[in-house]
C-alpha cells in the first residue's frame, strides 16, 4: 500500500538496503506504532499492506460521526473499532468487492468464453469486448497478439484455458502500473503529494481515504485545502480531517497557492510526515485554471524544496477513453507523478487502465496507478495490483 521509508515506521531500526518488499498477498502486520519496536523484519521499503485495522479510526467522535453524515460522507469501515480486527478477513472482503465492482467491464469479456470454441470468431469477439472496455486499439491488439502466442504455446483446447491466459495477459500487461506509494524518502521535512483531476473525479473523498490508510499506519498527516472557490470543499476536507483526527490548512477564499504555501510550512513546522494537498476540479481546457495549478505546484516547491513529492490525478473510470485524454493534459501541463482510479464499481469501461499501460510504455515512461477505487466506503479505495484487477476482471 505504502512504502515508509523513514525509521519512525521502523521502530528505530534501520533498514537493511537489500531486503525485498513484502508481497501483495503476505499476511498483514498490525499497524507499527510510532517510536516502539515492530516485529516486522528490518526491510529498506516495507509495504504495509490492505486491510489491517485502524489505529485512529474509531477515535471519531460522534459529532464528527453526525458531520460526516450532514457532508454525505460515506459510512466507516465495518471493523473501524476492533483494532487489530482480522485483516485477512478484510483483504478478502476486498477482493470480493473488487470482483463485484469489475463486474460491468468484465461481464462482456467474460461472455466471450461462454459455449465458444477457440477460433478466429472467438479473438473478434474479444476484440470487440476490449474496445468496448475502452482498452483502446493499440492495447487491445497487443493484448491479442501476446494471447494468440500464449495459446498457441500452451496448446490450449478449452475456452477456459483461454480465459486464464487472457487474464495472465492482462495482469503482465498492467503491471507496470503497480507500485506503492512512498512516504518518507525525504531525509527531513514532510513527503508533499498534491491532487488534482476533473470536477466531481473524487479527489477530495481519495485523499480522506488515503489520510485514514495512513493514520492507521501511524503517520501523520496535515491536509491543506487548496480548493479556495467553494466553502463546501473546504468544509468537506475539514470534516475528512475531523474524522481521522488530523489537521488541516484552509482559509476562505483567497489564493490556492497561498494555502498550499501554509500548509508545507506548517508541516514541516509541525513535523508531518505527510502533507495532501486538495484541489479544486478544473477541465483541461481551462487554461487559466491550469495555470493555477503550475502556480500551486512552484509554490510548494519554494515551501519544501523537492516537493511536491507526488502529483497525483485522481480519474472518474466511468470517463473511459477520455481518462486517456485527461492524463496526457494533466502531465503536459503539471509532469504526473502517479494516477489514482475511483468509481470502476459503476463502470464497464474499466479497460482504460490497459489503455493508460499502453499509453505509458509509448511515452517509455512508469506512471503508476497507485490505488483504485471501488465504492464509496474507506477500504472501498485499496493499492492497485495487477494480477488482482485481471483476476477480478475475468472471474
Ligand atoms: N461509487 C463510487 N463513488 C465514489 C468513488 N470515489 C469517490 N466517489 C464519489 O464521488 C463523488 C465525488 O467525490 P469528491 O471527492 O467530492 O470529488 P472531487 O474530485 O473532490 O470533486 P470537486 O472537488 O468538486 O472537483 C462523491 O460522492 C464520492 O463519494 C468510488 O470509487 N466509487
Ligand atoms: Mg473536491
Amino acid at each position: 500500500m505504502f512504502r515508509f521509508l523513514k525509521e519512525k515506521f521502523f521502530g528505530g531500526a534501520r533498514p537493511a538496503a537489500d531486503a525485498p518488499e513484502r508481497p501483495l498477498e503476505a499476511p498483514v502486520a498490525p499497524p507499527p506504532e510510532a517510536g516502539t519496536a515492530t516485529s516486522a523484519p528490518p526491510a529498506e521499503a516495507t509495504s504495509i499492506q490492505a486491510g489491517a485495522a485502524p489505529a485512529s479510526a474509531g477515535a471519531d467522535g460522534t459529532d464528527a460521526a453526525a458531520a460526516a453524515v450532514s457532508a454525505g460522507m460515506p459510512p466507516g469501515p465495518e471493523d473501524a473499532t476492533a483494532p487489530g480486527a482480522a485483516s485477512a478477513a478484510t483483504r478478502q472482503g476486498w477482493l470480493g468487492r473488487l470482483r463485484e465492482g469489475l463486474k460491468k467491464t468484465g461481464a462482456s469479456l467474460s461472455a466471450v468464453f461462454v459455449g465458444a470454441r477457440i477460433d478466429e470468431a472467438l479473438y473478434e469477439e474479444l476484440e470487440t469486448a476490449l474496445l468496448l472496455a475502452d482498452a483502446g486499439a493499440p492495447a487491445t491488439q497487443a493484448l491479442l497478439e501476446d494471447l494468440r502466442r500464449r495459446v498457441r504455446e500452451a496448446r490450449a483446447s478449452e475456452p477456459a484455458q483461454v480465459r486464464a491466459l487472457l487474464a495472465a495477459v492482462i495482469a503482465d500487461w498492467l503491471q507496470p502500473l503497480q507500485k506503492a506509494l512512498e512516504v518518507g524518502a525525504q531525509p527531513d521535512g514532510p513527503t508533499v503529494w498534491m491532487v488534482a483531476g476533473v470536477n466531481g473525479a473524487g479527489k477530495t473523498t481519495t485523499i480522506g481515504k488515503l489520510t485514514w490508510h495512513l493514520a492507521q499506519h501511524g503517520a501523520t498527516v496535515l491536509l491543506a485545502a487548496a480548493d479556495t472557490f467553494r466553502a463546501a470543499a473546504r468544509e468537506q476536507l475539514g470534516v475528512w480531517a475531523e474524522r481521522n483526527g488530523v489537521d488541516i490548512v484552509a482559509q476562505a477564499g483567497g489564493d490556492p497557492a497561498a494555502v498550499a504555501f501554509d500548509a508545507v510550512s506548517a508541516g514541516r513546522a509541525r513535523g508531518k510526515d505527510v502533507v495532501i494537498v486538495d484541489t479544486a476540479g478544473r477541465l483541461p481546457t481551462q487554461l487559466h485554471l491550469m495555470e493555477e495549478l503550475r502556480k500551486v505546484k512552484r509554490v510548494v516547491a519554494k515551501a519544501e524544496p523537492g516537493a511536491p513529492h507526488e502529483v497525483l490525478l485522481v480519474l472518474d473510470g466511468n470517463t473511459g477513453q477520455n481518462a486517456l485524454a485527461q492524463v496526457k493534459a494533466f502531465d503536459a501541463a503539471l509532469g504526473l507523478t502517479g494516477l489514482i482510479v475511483t468509481k470502476l464499481d459503476g463502470t464497464a469501461k474499466g479497460g482504460v487502465l490497459c489503455a493508460i499501460a499502453q499509453w505509458a510504455r509509448e511515452q517509455r515512461r512508469t506512471l503508476p496507478v497507485y490505488f483504485i477505487g471501488v465504492g464509496e466506503r474507506l477500504e472501498d479505495l485499496q493499492p492497485f495490483d495487477a494480477r488482482e484487477f485481471a483476476q477480478a476482471l475475468l472471474a
